[in-house]
């Protein structure tokens, strides 16, 4: 089941059919904890229609809500790796190292609602950094009991000339107007997404791809339970909440973004968002 949510009204696509779901409140909808079924059964008393298809081409917007956007770092040894070597000039290089085996995770607040873009907007570079990365990454979507009902393709766009230079700046390298994208769709599994599950990456620039690479979520260190598990310690989410899982997929050192450059992650299961930066 996939749920879109797009300018004309939130659509679910169902075994390759679609139908309009008739709800005013997209955080009532998505905020249950039986979301699959209630879906299920509401697509069985309406009928499918290809108008609905269409919507789903020309106005979808981010699947989100009043949701706050968190992510996880470091759950990756490619992305270890990378944060290792770009802060080494600071020396906070360490760090990276410690979270990747510690118990406790890296988790930090990415964006509001109002900084999150959707399919086909533009993401945004820093005016004040010159070395600048797309992170696709598979964002869960969890209700506010931490149940994870969803699925969504995320880019958890940074600025690696910032965090290089002194990990206490993650907060600027990470949150800033057009940081964040989510999308296609919100995937709504009956079961929690396969294993094996690959994630890619593809950077055009003049209608050539300049950088793409694919890896499967089953490399990640830790579990989606268990990075749910933390953030849910001591914050509580009216709405539920969408967690970014890390990357697995950091462009060579040499590389960074520009103005242009077209950005495609996709997700089995899920579909591909893409987002040109501004
Ligand atoms: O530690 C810095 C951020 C890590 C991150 O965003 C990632 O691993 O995806
Ligand atoms: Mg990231």
């Amino acid at each position: 089941m996939k749920l879109y949510k797009t300018r004309f009204g939130i659509v679910a696509e169902f075994e390759s059919k679609f139908y309009s779901i008739p709800a005013d409140d997209w955080d009532e909808l998505v905020n249950r904890d039986n979301l699959h079924d209630f879906l299920v059964t509401a697509t069985a008393i309406t009928q499918p229609s290809d108008e609905y298809q269409s919507w789903t081409k020309s106005g979808l917007l981010a699947p989100i809500g009043r949701q706050e956007v968190w992510a996880s770092g470091v759950t990756y040894l490619r992305s270890r790796d990378a944060r290792m070597e770009e802060s080494k000039k600071s020396g906070g290089d360490n760090f990276y190292d410690r979270v990747y085996d510690a118990d406790r995770p890296e988790l930090f607040f990415k964006a509001t609602p109002e900084r999150v873009v959707g399919p086909g907007a533009n993401v945004r570079i820093r005016a004040d950094s010159n070395w600048n990365v797309p992170e696709p990454e598979l964002t869960l979507f969890i209700t506010s009991t931490g149940k994870i009902v969803g699925y969504t393709c995320g880019n958890d766009m940074s600025s690696r000339s910032i965090e290089g230079e002194n990990p206490l700046y993650l907060p600027q390298a990470k949150s800033y107007d057009g940081s964040a994208a989510l999308g296609p769709c919100l995937y709504v599994p009956e079961t929690p997404i396969a294993p094996e599950t690959q994630i890619r990456l593809e950077i055009i620039r003049d209608e050539q791809a300049v950088f793409t690479n694919s890896i499967a979520i089953n490399q990640m260190k830790r579990q989606h339970t268990e990075l749910v598990s933390f953030l849910y310690r001591e914050c509580s989410f009216a709405h539920g909440c969408f967690l970014m899982t890390g990357t697995g997929i950091v462009p060579p050192d040499d590389f960074t973004l520009r103005a242009g450059d077209e950005i495609s992650i996709s997700i089995e299961g899920i579909g591909t968002l893409t987002n040109v930066v501004a």
